[in-house]
């Protein structure tokens, strides 16, 4: 943990001293010590009537003792003191403060502070709080940083205005900082903490990271290569899983497949595809931690993208799970591991179907304009008793302009089949049908053709 000290020295200055004299100021005497309790060290000890030489702490305390055993009556002492800024600081951590802050900065200062860390570190510089007299070109109140100990080394920003200004790491274990005010207009001023800092990612072990090292002021921290997570120690890295997943058809695979899946892992994959189309996933390759209950290792099939959306199933142990398809266009596919025994795992493919797409249309002695006002896209075959598109976007909105009466029409599920030879083996499509207007009660269109009747 770093503590952070406040960078700001104490100036005593005795205006009168008139106290008893005696041996070692032995009786009367004024003691001044350079920290903020008795024990702290002495700067010195005080009695008679010579001023004592200017005093400065190295720290922002100090403290004052004056203590009298002699019957001697005097007039005693008087001094002044000030927070003076600026100084030399030679700490591995702590805080720059302009003076007087968060109070406003006092008008004509002038503070330069020169920080030096352990050697082969840089020194990092964090602002907290920045708010400096505004003007163009910061005439007027400003803090200057160098890289370096000096004013003549390299400069890295001349700042003022009320933007924190960025993380500022010096080349070397030395920074140079200069704030001024000029006679008028006073702000908060500023506050920034310094730090040694050093590049754990160019080190020979790469910070310990297994993939990426990211260097960071004060620290660093690992991340990963695309497809790839941080594991639970956060240096090394795992096969990421999960993801929103928008082609048509792919696959997923446990993490690390075919290798065994790595324990305490929660994978969400969302699958999303256009509105017509519905999803099915099928297995290839299931062995996962468990029996029927599936309270250690388990996948998760959902209609929906929440997990809260409608269950298809929870799987684990080793058999496959029967092919899934979703109620609409989504579907959530969870895969969890608890923190023992793993598996090698699935492998699973999903496809997304157009469900307009597999359709075919037939309608008796229909218009072929008509049916394009039903329909749209795909190509239109015409026959002699029906009309064939396919694939083809329906808009059922439009279906009272539709005069197939006393004509009918029909949807198919061509998934099965594209063999025309085969055509009357087609069924109607009943779950989209049941939500058209003909509903369940549509009779196969090769029953009505073979009977000569009509709907
Ligand atoms: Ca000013
Ligand atoms: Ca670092
Ligand atoms: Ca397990």
């Amino acid at each position: 943990m770093l503590i952070y000290l406040t960078i700001l020295q104490i100036v005593l200055n005795f205006t009168t001293m008139d106290v008893y004299k005696s041996s070692f100021c032995g009786y009367d005497y004024i003691e001044v010590r350079d920290g903020y309790w008795k024990n702290s060290p002495s700067l010195g000890k005080f009695c008679g009537d010579k001023l004592p030489e200017v005093l400065t702490t190295t720290d922002s305390r100090m403290w004052i003792e004056f203590r009298s055993s002699s019957n001697w009556v005097g007039k005693g002492f008087s001094a002044i003191y000030e927070a003076i800024c600026g100084g030399e600081i030679h700490k591995d951590s702590g805080q720059i403060q302009s003076p007087n802050y968060p109070d406003d900065y006092r008008p004509s200062k002038e503070c330069i502070w020169k920080i030096t860390v352990a050697e082969n570190y840089n020194v990092g510089l964090i602002f907290q709080a920045f708010e400096i007299e505004r003007h163009d070109t910061c005439a007027y109140d400003y803090l200057e940083v160098r890289d370096g100990s000096s004013e003549n080394s390299p400069l890295i920003g001349h700042f003022c205005g009320y933007d924190k200004p960025d993380d500022i790491r010096s080349s070397s274990n030395t920074l140079w900082m200069k704030f001024v005010s000029d006679a008028t207009v006073n702000k908060a001023g500023f506050a920034a903490n310094f730090l040694k800092e050093e590049d754990e990612c160019a080190k020979p072990d790469n910070g310990g990271c297994e993939q990426r090292c990211v260097n960071t002021l004060g620290s660093f921290k690992c991340s990963c290569d695309p497809g790839y997570e941080l594991g639970p120690d956060k240096k090394s890295c795992e096969a990421a899983c999960g993801g929103l997943l928008t082609k048509l058809n792919g696959t997923i695979t446990t993490p690390a497949w075919p290798k065994e899946y790595p324990s305490n892992k929660n994978c969400v994959w969302q699958v999303v595809a256009p509105s017509q189309y519905r999803i099915s996933v099928k297995f290839d390759y299931f062995e996962l931690e468990g029996n029927e209950v599936c309270k250690y290792d388990f996948v998760e099939i959902r209609s929906g993208l929440s997990s809260d959306s409608k269950l298809h199933g929870k799987f684990c142990g080793t058999e496959v799970p029967e092919v899934i398809t979703s109620q609409y266009n989504n579907m959530r596919i969870e895969f969890k591991s608890d923190n023992t025994v793993s598996k090698k795992g699935f492998r699973a493919h999903f496809f997304s179907v157009s469900v307009l797409g597999l359709m075919g249309l037939l309608c008796y002695r229909c218009d072929a304009s008509a049916i394009s006002t039903l329909a749209s896209g795909g190509e239109l075959v015409s026959e002699p008793l029906f009309l064939l598109l396919s694939p083809v976007e329906l808009n059922m909105k439009g279906k009272s302009e539709i005069s197939c009466s006393p004509d009918f029409l029909f949807m198919f599920d061509l998934s099965e089949s594209r063999d025309s030879d085969t055509r009357s083996d087609w069924s109607p499509l009943s779950r989209v049908t049941a939500r058209e207007p003909w509903g369940e009660q549509v009779p196969t269109p090769w029953e009505q053709r073979q009977h000569g009747r009509r709907v």
